[in-house]
């Protein structure tokens, strides 16, 4: 048997031995009083080294009705063919009654950086005349992801790298109607919020004059906040005070107004993405034209580990929470899953639109 270092300076004295309180070492050594360089830093290219060597995944949700862009959006953003687009429906598509969803994921590769990107796509979504409880089966999509990494993590013999099928992002699309959000908008968003971090977007937003669409925009965030909907980035999540103020101007800037397309065109001699008109070209990039960029460089280049972060520490995390102390009352095993596992309670599940 070793040594125990466990002893405590409490014990130690109840026993009679004369044990110093233990140093506090984090406290002692700060950078200033290092004689050289050790080196520290480096751990930053060993984890980019890491992280190159073995991908990482992203999983992006896109809801809507059909013929709103989705499809053509994530192409845009994405600057590949990862979505099908739906403008020439098969038959099978054009009966669907019910929502389906399907994944599709590809890898994507910049610099070395191997992305894993799976878009699920939510056909059926807000389509019929009739959409009571049209939610359902992503509420069931999301919590079933969830329930597959948990049951991954409880394994004996763990994966050392458990397969991430969550959600990482909810793209919620707006019809460019100008005028509020719709019962539906409402009720998806106040259930998805909770579960999953929802970004909206006004969708084909070159269909609104300006004066439109910044009314159309302040109209969408009042409605918003008087239904109590947690949209992306949540103020609770945000981390420090440069956090806040980076947020600060996302959240006032939300939903943002996004065209999408899958065509290169000719702007003064440089080739740019936009939709042409019969009265000029529409850029995609531009942010004087529309707010794509503004969606782009939050969902992807400056966002996207947060949003990572924040499924796997506040939704992943809630979830699982609920998860176990269920197990926990009703002995060892997971329970079944239930639609109403981390989503509303029943009486809520049953309002019309
Ligand atoms: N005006 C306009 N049309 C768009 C935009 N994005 C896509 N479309 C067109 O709308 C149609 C449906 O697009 P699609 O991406 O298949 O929609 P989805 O059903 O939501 O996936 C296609 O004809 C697209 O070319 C946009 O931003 N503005
Ligand atoms: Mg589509």
């Amino acid at each position: 048997m070793g040594l125990s270092f466990s002893l405590s300076a409490d014990t130690a004295q109840e026993q009679g031995l004369d044990l110093e309180p233990p140093v506090r070492m984090e406290e002692e050594m700060e950078g200033r009083d290092l004689f050289g360089y050790v080196g520290i830093e480096a751990v930053l290219d060993q984890m980019r080294r890491k992280t190159m060597k073995a991908g990482f995944e992203f999983n992006i949700m896109v809801v809507g009705q059909s013929g709103l862009g989705k499809s053509t959006l994530v192409n845009t953003l994405f600057k590949s063919k990862v979505s099908r687009k739906s403008c020439t429906p098969n038959y099978e598509e054009k009966i669907s009654k019910t929502v389906h969803l399907q994944s599709v994921s590809h890898i994507i590769e910049e610099k070395g950086v191997k992305m894993k990107l799976t878009v699920i796509d939510t056909p059926g979504f807000g389509d019929q005349i009739n959409n009571e409880n049209c939610w359902e089966p992503i509420v069931k999509y999301v919590n079933e992801q969830y329930e597959k990494y948990l049951k991954e993590e409880l394994n004996v013999n763990r994966k050392r790298r458990i397969p991430d099928t969550r959600v990482h992002c909810c793209v919620y699309f707006l019809p460019a109607t100008g005028h509020w959000l719709r019962p539906i908008d409402v009720e998806f968003m106040r259930r998805l919020g909770k579960i999953v971090s929802i970004v909206p977007v006004i969708a084909k937003a070159d269909t609104l004059t300006l004066e439109e669409r910044l009314e159309f925009k302040q109209r969408i965030r009042q409605d918003l906040q008087a239904n109590g909907i947690r949209v992306y980035p949540q103020k609770e999540y945000d981390e420090d005070a440069e956090d806040r103020i980076l947020n600060d101007k996302i959240r006032e800037n939300i939903p943002f107004a996004v065209v999408g397309t899958d065509k290169e065109h000719q702007v003064n001699g440089n080739k740019v993405l936009g939709r042409k008109t019969k009265w000029g070209i529409i850029e995609v990039e531009n942010v004087a034209h529309c707010e794509f960029a503004l969606l782009r460089d939050l969902l992807i280049r400056s966002h996207l580990q947060d949003l990572k972060d924040v499924t796997h520490n506040i939704h992943y995390e809630t979830y699982r929470v609920k998860r176990l102390n269920e197990s926990n009352a009703n002995g060892l095993a997971l329970s079944p899953l239930t639609l109403e596992n981390g989503t509303l309670e029943k009486s809520d599940a049953e309002s019309h639109l």
